[in-house]
């Protein structure tokens, strides 16, 4: 089993990649599982990437590479047993640096079977100056850890900005490889990246040695949090009906702007992720926005789960606004939906 982590800061577009490389590996015939790791209480994007048909286990609560080590060891002996995947594909939160998640998996005991593959940090371009005036640091090492860089949402960036961004990046990481890509478009790029990773899990990944794991890190951990000066907080709601997808459209659109714009009253100029899933019979609607400038995106998947009922998860990780400040607004938006919508918590 081959390991591949994929990182970068929230809302960069690591569920989408890894989705879109796991249905890549398995056209290629190889079977492929994915561990993703949420800073949240429920997780998100394990239904999500369930949801797209790819074998997925979710460790919400923390951090990977530090708090949830142990969890983290226990999961890939998990998915080693349950699915024998020939990769396994790593997300770990966006205020991870990959190489501490790297290195924790080198020090367990897994064997030979287990190896480690390239580290990819991904980057949103679209955000690069205000990510770097915000958190520079944090993001240069997370590129700095990489061995495969990617810019991503390059659809959303002109020319002459791409070529400025670019060059930063290699002067961050000369010795990583870089790729500029659009996750969510369909041109040759994204095959010469699949090429360049499938050549790194056939050919060079070293394989993970036996140490034991260390306790030494968890300081560490909170300094990430630190670094980016992110809080977070994530409910998980029933709702007591089936909705069509029009209401279900409604709900979730209701809830994502009123929330955006309780965060923007705290921070009118937050970075991060704010996204929801909902999951009513044989639909799921997944919706994300990724700063104080986006609008609300919208994206049905066909549900593959085999449970039909209704339920809905609002998740929030954003720089410069407290937990708590994060919950009072969510859970004050959900309330007012009850009646309407007849959610529960
Ligand atoms: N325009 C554009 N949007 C993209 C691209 N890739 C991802 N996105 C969007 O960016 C948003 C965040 O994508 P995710 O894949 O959920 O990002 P993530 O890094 O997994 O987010 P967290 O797990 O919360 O840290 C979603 O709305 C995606 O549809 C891209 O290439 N172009
Ligand atoms: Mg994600």
């Amino acid at each position: 089993m081959k390991i591949i982590i994929v990182s970068g800061f929230l809302g960069s577009g690591k569920t989408t990649s890894i989705i879109r490389m796991g249905n890549h590996f398995k056209n290629k015939g190889y079977s492929v599982a994915v561990l993703v790791n949420d800073i949240g209480d429920v997780g998100v994007d394990g239904q999500v990437i369930s949801n797209n048909g790819l074998k997925s286990k979710e460790i919400p609560r923390g951090c990977i590479c530090c708090t949830l080590k142990y969890a983290l060891e226990a999961n890939i002996s998990l998915v080693q047993a349950q699915f024998d995947p020939d990769i396994l594909l790593i997300e770990p939160t966006g205020v991870a640096f990959p190489l501490r998640v790297k290195e924790q998996i080198e020090k367990m005991e897994f064997g030979p079977e287990v190896s480690m593959g390239p580290i990819i940090s991904l980057i949103d371009g679209s955000k690069f100056g205000e990510l770097m005036e915000h958190s520079g640091d944090a993001i240069i090492k997370q590129v700095q850890n990489a061995d495969i860089v990617v810019l991503n949402k390059q659809d959303l960036l002109e020319r002459d900005q791409l070529a400025e961004i670019k060059y930063a990046i290699k002067g961050f990481n000369p010795d990583s490889i870089l790729f500029t890509l659009s996750m969510e478009a369909d041109d040759g790029s994204f095959n010469s990246f699949m090429d360049e990773i499938e050549s790194s899990v056939v050919t060079k990944g070293e394989h993970a040695p036996m140490h034991g794991i260390s306790d030494s890190c968890n300081t560490v951990c909170d300094d990430e949090f630190d670094h980016f000066n992110v809080g977070s907080y994530a409910g998980s709601y029933e709702v007591n009906s089936l909705l069509d997808g029009e209401a279900a459209s409604k709900l979730v659109l209701d809830v994502m702007h009123s929330v955006r714009n309780g965060i923007i009253d705290i921070n009118p100029r937050f970075l991060g992720h704010l996204k929801m899933f909902l999951h009513t019979g044989s639909v799921g609607l997944r919706a994300s926005v990724t700063s104080y400038k986006d609008q609300p995106k919208l994206e049905f998947v066909v549900s593959q789960n085999e449970d039909h009922g209704s339920n809905f998860t609002v998740f929030a990780a954003v720089t410069d606004v407290a937990r708590d400040n994060l919950a009072d607004v969510i859970e004050n938006v959900v309330i007012s939906k009850y009646g309407q919508f007849s959610i529960s918590v």
